[in-house]
């Protein structure tokens, strides 16, 4: 630990430790992060690129698209599909290197044996009347289902073969998915996270993440949330205590140290 802390201190570097993990697996590389340890502070986190994931939450038509369960409850579909091009960006970056790609989908099996009665319940009152594993009128499309279109993910950020794909029952995913069994198979330490919406299911995933020792990086830019509020207050958090659930960063820093780092 004093190693860390002492070549933090020389320079400003959250070092990968090697001391610690083993040598690197792949290319080490650096991404600047702000805000740390204190506000007003920039420093940077070093990454080993066969040990980094890029996770793409939920970034589905049911969070972000016309007639899917945010537009269904009435919440302005721009402060979440916000996200699809800096996402895009970065899958452009970091498709054909050695960084693990995850996308994660939220949604229940059609009969909602998975889905508890307190959030089939609060969905049904704030969809007025028509709730998880219901029917739209129009589309015919059953909210957060497994199986329909609205559910998957939207065609600009499609997984590609050699992606993961995560299915989860819940806003997190190390309870309710294989989430912590496939980071642990790939050999993950630090993950780059992006999605959406970032007081829920984003920080749900974050906070499990981290509580497990990932070290977790937020690309700020690549996320959204349905109350921009909300939005500005998870971010915030994050970096609170010196990042008491992570780092912050954006995708065009850390794009740029991918491509600096020529992983490809
Ligand atoms: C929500 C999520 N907001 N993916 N889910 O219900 O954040």
């Amino acid at each position: 630990m004093q190693k860390g802390y002492d070549i933090f201190q020389e320079t400003k570097t959250l070092a990968f430790p090697t001391w610690e993990y083993g040598q690197a697996k792949g290319t080490l590389f650096k991404v600047e992060v702000e805000d740390t340890p204190k506000f007003g502070q920039d420093a940077y986190i070093e990454l080993d690129s066969a040990r980094t994931a890029f996770l793409s939450i939920d970034m589905q038509t049911d969070f972000a698209g016309k007639g899917g369960y945010v537009d269904t409850m009435g919440y302005d579909l721009s402060l979440t599909s916000v996200a699809i091009e800096p996402i895009k960006n970065v899958l452009d970056a970091i498709r054909g290197t050695d960084i693990s790609v995850i996308h994660t989908r939220e949604g229940h099996e059609p009969d909602l044996s998975d889905a508890p009665y307190n959030k089939v319940l609060r969905s049904k009152l704030i969809g007025e009347g028509i709730g998880l594993g219901e029917s739209l009128e129009d589309t015919g499309s059953q909210l957060l289902t497994r199986g329909q279109k609205n559910w998957d993910i939207v065609d600009e950020l499609y997984p590609i073969p050699g992606e993961v794909v995560i299915d989860k029952a819940g806003k997190g995913a190390f309870t309710t998915s294989n989430l912590h069994l496939v980071l642990r198979n790939l050999g993950i330490t630090h993950i780059v996270v992006a999605g959406i919406t970032t007081d829920v299911c984003v920080h749900t995933i974050m906070r499990e993440a981290n509580d497990f020792g990932f070290w977790c990086i937020l690309l700020k830019d690549a996320t959204g949330a349905t109350d921009y509020g909300n939005y500005e207050a998870a971010v915030k958090s994050v970096k609170m205590q010196g990042g008491v659930f992570g780092n912050v960063t954006d995708s065009k820093r850390f794009i740029k140290a991918v491509k600096e780092a020529g992983l490809k």
